[in-house]
C-alpha cells in the first residue's frame, strides 16, 4: 500500500490512520505543482492528496479511504469497533471534519478560488474564519465530558486533529476551546500521530 500526501495536508489523517493499523505501507509526498501534472491526474483526477493505492486498486477521497483502511484492518478500530452507534457517531464526525471544516478552509488558503480581486480577499477570508470559530466550537461542545468525539480514539479525531493544527497554523485561537485543546494534546502525544507528523517532516 502507498499514500501520497502534502505534509501537514489532510492526507495525514490517513497517514495516521496508516499508522494505527500496525500495517507495513508506504508513503510519497507530492509537491503542490506535481498535483497537477498527468502522472499523479491519472492517480486522481481531481489533483488532490489524499491518494491511496492498494496494489492495483486506487481510492481517493479522505472518507473513503478511512472506510476502506478500516474495513481492511478491522482488528485496529479505526472507525470504533463494530458497535453501530459508536460507529455511525465516528462518520458523522469524519463527515463533519471533511464536509463542513475542511471546507470552511478552502476561501482561507485559496481566496482566488472564489474571487479574483485580491482586495476583496481579507473580507472572504474572515467570513471563513467566523464560520470556522463557529464550527470548532460545535466540536469544542461534543468533546464535553469525552476524550474523543464518538467516546473512543477513531480517524475522526485525527481528521479534527489536522485541522487544529490548520486553525493555529492561521493563527486561530484556541485557548477559549479546552477539549479542543485537551485533544490536541491528548493526539500529539499519541505513538501513531507522532510517527506521522516525523514522517511528513513536521
Ligand atoms: N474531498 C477531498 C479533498 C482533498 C483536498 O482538498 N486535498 C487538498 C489538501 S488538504 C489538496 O490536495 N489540495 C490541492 C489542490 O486542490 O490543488 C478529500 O476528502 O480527499
Amino acid at each position: 500500500m502507498k499514500l501520497y500526501y502534502m505534509p501537514g495536508a489532510c492526507s495525514l489523517a490517513d497517514h495516521i490512520a496508516l499508522e494505527w493499523t500496525g500495517a507495513k505501507y508506504d508513503a510519497e509526498a507530492v509537491a503542490r505543482e506535481a498535483l497537477k501534472q498527468p502522472e499523479f491526474l491519472a492517480l486522481n483526477p481531481m489533483g488532490s492528496v489524499p491518494c491511496l493505492v492498494d496494489d492495483d486498486f486506487v481510492l481517493t477521497q479522505n472518507v473513503a479511504i478511512l472506510f476502506y483502511l478500516d474495513e481492511k484492518f478491522p482488528q485496529a478500530a479505526l472507525l470504533g469497533g463494530s458497535d453501530k452507534q459508536v460507529r455511525a457517531n465516528a462518520m458523522r464526525w469524519l463527515a463533519f471534519c471533511n464536509a463542513d471544516l475542511h471546507e470552511a478552509f478552502v476561501p482561507i488558503f485559496a481566496p482566488m478560488r472564489f474571487i479574483d480581486n485580491e482586495k476583496e480577499h481579507p473580507a472572504l477570508q474572515n467570513t471563513a474564519r467566523e464560520k470556522i470559530v463557529r464550527l470548532l466550537g460545535i466540536a469544542n461542545n461534543a468533546l464535553q465530558g469525552k476524550q474523543y468525539l464518538a467516546g473512543v480514539k477513531t480517524v475522526a479525531d485525527a481528521y479534527l486533529f489536522v485541522i487544529l493544527r490548520w486553525a493555529v497554523g492561521v493563527g486561530i485561537d484556541l485557548s477559549p476551546f479546552t477539549n479542543l485543546t485537551a485533544l490536541m494534546n491528548t493526539m500529539n502525544q499519541d505513538a501513531g500521530v507522532q510517527a506521522a507528523l516525523k514522517a511528513e517532516g513536521l
